[in-house]
């Protein structure tokens, strides 16, 4: 048996919920074949205790692969992330009240480290069950890239762990009133029902156009 690990966020910025906890959530204890078990686990939207919860549960599970997620208001589609950059600038405070600024997340440590998931492929089944999805180079400097850098980071030493970071759009909920893209928590389920097994099964990512020119 193997495990998919699955995080979502606490709600943070003013929100009551966050889409993100909402779809992993959906998916906890879900058989993704008879072989592969997703676990979903909440992060704190805090600098101080994230990475902590995210380590303590990798190696509590000990999962194949590790995909975390977060909101991403004012985005319109499932942003795959492919880099996580070592620097922190919190433009708002986290749920701590703690407002770091330009600190890395982790001293010494490199640049960057890029996602380990086959975006390509993943991306390209998603597009063919007809669902929104781009790769995206910036995964902001906030709470959401330091767990991605600290997630690679960690898997730095576990090299057959794949691991990445999703952000979603708002939730039609929270943009009730508003001109803002959304997307259901139940339509984030639906596709990562369609991408985790290809992130599985995937050995060596497609060679396919996919970038962007700005
Ligand atoms: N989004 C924030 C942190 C938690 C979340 O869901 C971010 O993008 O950094």
């Amino acid at each position: 048996m193997a495990t998919v690990l699955l995080t979502g966020f606490e709600p943070f910025g003013g929100e009551s919920i966050n889409p993100s906890w909402q779809a992993a959530q959906a998916l906890d204890a879900v058989w993704l074949d008879d072989e592969v078990q997703i676990r979903a686990v909440q992060l704190p939207c805090t600098f101080a205790d994230s990475l902590q919860t995210l380590e303590q549960n990798i190696s509590r599970f000990k999962p194949a692969l590790v995909l975390c997620l977060g909101q991403a208001g004012g985005r319109t589609d499932l942003s795959f992330e492919k880099v996580a950059i070592n620097h922190i600038d919190a433009r708002i405070a986290d749920n701590a009240g703690a407002q770091p600024i330009d600190q890395p997340v982790i001293a010494q440590g490199p640049a960057a480290y890029f996602s380990t998931l086959p975006l390509k492929a993943m991306l390209s089944h998603l597009h063919q069950a007809g669902f929104a999805a781009s790769i995206s180079y910036s995964a902001g400097t906030f709470v959401c890239n330091q767990v991605f850098y600290g997630l690679m980071h960690l898997l730095q030493n576990q090299p057959q762990v794949r691991g990445g970071f999703l952000h979603i759009p708002y939730s039609p909920a929270q943009v009730l009133g508003k001109q803002q893209a959304s997307m259901s928590p139940e339509l984030v389920v639906q596709a990562l029902k369609v991408c985790l097994p290809v992130a599985l099964q995937t050995e060596q990512d497609w060679l396919i156009a996919g970038g962007t020119l700005d």
